[in-house]
C-alpha cells in the first residue's frame, strides 16, 4: 500500500480526533481499509446512477493507478466512527462514495459524498452525505469526518448490527466513478492488527 497515502490519512484522522473530546475510559478500536482497483469486475450491487451527470464531465482517464487508504477509529460507547480516507489515481471524480454492508446485496449504511442513488429505497440509503452532496471534483484527495452508527433504517438494520458487521470486517468502503459505476476502488474495513 502506498505509504504516503496511509500517512496522509493518519495525519488527517489525528486532526479530526484532536478536535473531539471523549471520556478517558472510552477506548477506541483502530481499523484500516486498503482500497484497491475493483475496475469493471465490480460488485454485487451495481448502482445505475445519473448518466446525464457523467455526460457533463470530461471523458474518464485511466483507472490503472486508482487506490486509496483509510484509517478509522471507532468509539464503542458512543458508537461513533471517525474516518480519514486518502484516494488517488481515479479515472475521474467520484460520483458517490459510501460504506456498504457486505451481506444482502451490499446495501449502503453510510454516504460520504454524492447524491443518493436513484434506487435508494432498494439499497437502503442511511444518513445524509457527510462530505457533501457532490464528491470532490478531483481524482485525488481526502475525505474525513465522523458519524454515529445508525444501521440502515429502511432495511431494519440496527446500529448494533452495523457495529457487529464493523467488528467482523463485513463493511467496505466504495468509490463509484463514471468509468466504474459499481465501484472503482473498494476495500473492507478491518481491525488493525497492531
Ligand atoms: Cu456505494
Amino acid at each position: 500500500m502506498n505509504k504516503q497515502l496511509a500517512l496522509a490519512a493518519l495525519f488527517s484522522l489525528s486532526c479530526t480526533i484532536s478536535n473531539t473530546s471523549y471520556a478517558a475510559d472510552e477506548q477506541p478500536v483502530l481499523f484500516t481499509a486498503d482500497l484497491s482497483n475493483a475496475g469493471a469486475t465490480a460488485s454485487p450491487s451495481p448502482i445505475p446512477f445519473y448518466p446525464n451527470e457523467c455526460a457533463k464531465l470530461p471523458a474518464p482517464g485511466s483507472d490503472a493507478n486508482a487506490l486509496g487508504k483509510a484509517v478509522l477509529l471507532y468509539y464503542p460507547k458512543s458508537k461513533t466512527l471517525h474516518y480519514a480516507i486518502a484516494f488517488s489515481g481515479l479515472s475521474g471524480p467520484a460520483m458517490m462514495s459510501h460504506i456498504h454492508s457486505s451481506p444482502n446485496n451490499a446495501p449502503i449504511v453510510q454516504t460520504f459524498c454524492g447524491k443518493p442513488p436513484p434506487d435508494v429505497n432498494n439499497l437502503g440509503h442511511s444518513g445524509h452525505a457527510l462530505n457533501g452532496k457532490a464528491c470532490p471534483l478531483t481524482t485525488e484527495g481526502f475525505l474525513k469526518g465522523e458519524y454515529v452508527l445508525k444501521g440502515n433504517p429502511s432495511l431494519k438494520m440496527t446500529p448494533e448490527q452495523e457495529e457487529q458487521q464493523l467488528m467482523a470486517g463485513e463493511l467496505f468502503i466504495n468509490f463509484h466513478t463514471c468509468k466504474n459505476m459499481p465501484g472503482e476502488i473498494k476495500g473492507a474495513i478491518v481491525k488493525s492488527t497492531k
